[in-house]
This record gives C-alpha cells, sequence and structure tokens, in this order.
C-alpha cells in the first residue's frame, strides 16, 4: 500500500457500463461475455473504488417484467451493501432502442419524446432510492445528419420542456437530486445538440430551476471537438456548475475512444488533475472509459485499475510542480499573481484620471516585457516526466 493505491477516500467511481463493455463496436462484435453488475461492484471494491453508476439498462435488462426487475435491484443492493460501494451518480438509456433513432427529448416524434421522459422518471426513482445526489443526461440521440431534418430551435424548446419537467418531478417528490448535462460533438449523431460545455451553460441559463442544473463533462467529447479540457473544466468550476465529470483518455479529434485515464494526451491530464486537486473539487472522479475490445477481463480489470493509479500519480506529479520553490519563483516570473489582482480596483473614475494608464503608458517597453511562459512550462513537463 503506498500513496497510488485507490481508496474509498479519493471517491473514485466506475460506470457499470465500462468495465461491463462487451466490446461491440461498428465494425464488430463483441469479443467479451456479459458482465454481472454484481461481480462488477466486488471487483471494483476490491480495487478500492468508491462506488458505481449506471444507466436504468445496466442494471434491469431492457423488456423485463416487475419481478426480474425486482430481483436485478435486490442484487445490486445486496453487493453495494456487502461491500460499502455507493451509488453517487445514475443516468438514462436513450440511445440503444430503435426507437431513439431520432432522438428522445428532442426527437421529432411526440410519442418517443413522452417514453423518454417517462423513462427517465423510472430511473430517477431507483436513483433517489440507491442515494444517488446527481442524475446525469447525455442526449447521443439528440442531433441530425442533414439540415432540414431537425429545426434546432424548437429543439431546443423541447429540450428546456424536457429538463422545466424533470426538475418539477424532482421538486414535488422531494428527491436531493441535480442534474448533470454531458456535452458532446458527435457520435452517434453527426452533430450533436448542446455540442460543448459552453453551449450546455448557456442553455442551463434559459431553463426554470437553473441551479439544478451543471454538467457533467467528459475529457474525451471536448477533445474530439479540439478544445482544451481542463479550460472547459475551468470555465464550469468558475460557474459553480461542475456538478460531474467523466475522465478517460483521448487522441485528439477523431471518434470517441474513451481510453483508460492517462492515455491519450498526458499533458492536459496533468493540468485536469493539478486543476481539480486545487480547486478543492469535491465530487467523484468518475471514469467512463472502454477497455479496449483486444482485452479479456484480465485486461478489463487491468484497465480499470490504472486509471486510478495514473490519476493518483498525476495527482502526486501536480502537488510536487506546486510545492517546488522554483516553480513559485517562475510563476511570479511569469506574473499569474499580478493577473490574480482586479484591474481597476481603484474604479472607473480613477481609471480614466490615471495617466499612467494611457497617455504615459509606455507600450514599447511592455511589449519588449517576456513572459517567462517557457521556463514555467519546462519545469512543469519535468515534473510530469519524473524528472525533477
Ligand atoms: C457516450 C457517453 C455516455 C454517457 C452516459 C451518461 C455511455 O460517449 O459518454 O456513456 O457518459 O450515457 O453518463
Ligand atoms: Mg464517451
Ligand atoms: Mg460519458
Amino acid at each position: 500500500m503506498n500513496e497510488f493505491t485507490p481508496t474509498p477516500e479519493h471517491r473514485f467511481t466506475f460506470g457499470l457500463w465500462t468495465v461491463g463493455w462487451q466490446g461491440r463496436d461498428p465494425f464488430g462484435d463483441a469479443t467479451r461475455a456479459p458482465l454481472d453488475p454484481v461481480e462488477s461492484v466486488h471487483r471494483l471494491a476490491e480495487l478500492g473504488a468508491y462506488g458505481v453508476t449506471f444507466h436504468d439498462d445496466d442494471l434491469v435488462p431492457p423488456g423485463s417484467g416487475d419481478e426480474e426487475r425486482h430481483t436485478a435491484v435486490t442484487r445490486f443492493r445486496k453487493a453495494l451493501d456487502e461491500t460499502g460501494m455507493t451509488v453517487p451518480m445514475a443516468t438514462t438509456n436513450l440511445f440503444t432502442h430503435p426507437a431513439f433513432k431520432d432522438g428522445a427529448f428532442t426527437a421529432n416524434d411526440r410519442d418517443v419524446r413522452r417514453y423518454a421522459l417517462r423513462k427517465t422518471i423510472r430511473n430517477i426513482d431507483l436513483a433517489a432510492e440507491l442515494g444517488a445526489g446527481v442524475y446525469v443526461a447525455w442526449g447521443g440521440r439528440e442531433g441530425a445528419e442533414s439540415g432540414a431534418a431537425k429545426d434546432v430551435r424548437a429543439a431546443l424548446d423541447r429540450m428546456k420542456e424536457a429538463f422545466d419537467l424533470l426538475a418539477e418531478y424532482v421538486r414535488e417528490q422531494g428527491y436531493d437530486i441535480r442534474f448533470a448535462i454531458e456535452p458532446k460533438p458527435n457520435e452517434p449523431r453527426g452533430d450533436i445538440l448542446l455540442p460543448t460545455v459552453g453551449h450546455a451553460l448557456a442553455f442551463i441559463e434559459r431553463l426554470e430551476r437553473p441551479e439544478l442544473f451543471g454538467v457533467n463533462p467528459e475529457t474525451g467529447h471536448e477533445q474530439m471537438a479540439g478544445l482544451n479540457f481542463p479550460h472547459g473544466i475551468a470555465q464550469a468550476l468558475w460557474a459553480g456548475k461542475l456538478f460531474h465529470i467523466d475522465l478517460n483518455g483521448q487522441n485528439g479529434a477523431k471518434y470517441d475512444q474513451d481510453l483508460r485515464f492517462g492515455a491519450g494526451d498526458l499533458r492536459q491530464a496533468f493540468w485536469l488533475v493539478d486543476l481539480l486537486e486545487s480547486s478543492r473539487y469535491a465530487g467523484p472522479r468518475h471514469f467512463d472509459f472502454k477497455p479496449p475490445r483486444t482485452e479479456d477481463m484480465d485486461g478489463v480489470w487491468v484497465s480499470a485499475a490504472a486509471c486510478m493509479r495514473n490519476y493518483l500519480v498525476l495527482k502526486e506529479r501536480a502537488a510536487a510542480f506546486r510545492a517546488d520553490t522554483e516553480v513559485r519563483a517562475a510563476l511570479h516570473a511569469a506574473r499569474l499573481d499580478e493577473l490574480a489582482r482586479p484591474t481597476a480596483e481603484d474604479g472607473l473614475h480613477a481609471l480614466l484620471a490615471d495617466r499612467s494608464a494611457y497617455e504615459d503608458f509606455d507600450r514599447e517597453a511592455a511589449a519588449a516585457r517576456g513572459m517567462a511562459f517557457e521556463r514555467l512550462d519546462q519545469l512543469a513537463l519535468d515534473h510530469l516526466l519524473g524528472t525533477r
């Protein structure tokens, strides 16, 4: 046992659909057998996880009758009780069944939209029963492949209507649940609505109860759009909207790779952990990854353990970076402390009267000042590589 050994205090959680992914992709069949959620709970607990999350259909196979549903939930609860594992988040599968081919909350077909809401509400009841505080909504099928097929403004009206109804339901039931919207730019739809963290944050402000809504950003989803994930997370934190997070790995702008955390863009992973830890983000560190279909079950557990280990290694590296006296001097030289200072704490009138701010401002001297960022970034790289 050392500082890289995960324990429940680290609050690492996994979707049942991650380790349970059978490896079915658009070009190939499953390479692994189905995994019993009860086994996932036990194995993840042994590895040091804090909890699991699930879509309704991950726990209760679609088409189950009341009795099967009861059995599935009872077995799952027993596994949670035996291991002490928690369920901090749950979500709805609104993408697998062909009925959702044109979306769920924004499907052109009204009956599909009403079904999607009822399916979601049914699982919110279960989420509340299991003590989940966050309910995630990923609108994977909300989108289009062609221009006239979707009236985007009408679809956003329907999306708002759906979330307002869900908020009303949660309030009426007295559940202590908040919603986290998960953005993604594309896949499985050609273009998905609310494609980035920024779009989702703007949308939330149009809802009737914005305080009940935040975001669940995923590493690979922002990086698929070529965006800087730590920057998106920083803005979500700044807005008080980081309700949950999906950690994984992605190599640039291509299909959603869902690699284990630490694979893919390692430098962004380093800055992300630095940000989550220094901002004292208190939510679970949730992994939404897919063990590659090349792996047998041993490989699946190696991959899950590696997500947690890589987080802890990066946490140690980021702490070493922040504690290094040379780094502190480099941060000062790069004038980060100056950025933290308000631009005009003396007020608008003092700014207007300040000749040094304009008339006497030495523009050439400012232009000639180096920012010393390269030294700072090399210190970070040395810490990340373990050479400092
Ligand atoms: C797809 C995803 C989803 C969501 C999940 C809600 C299947 O790219 O990321 O995983 O995370 O539906 O949590
Ligand atoms: Mg994904
Ligand atoms: Mg996700």
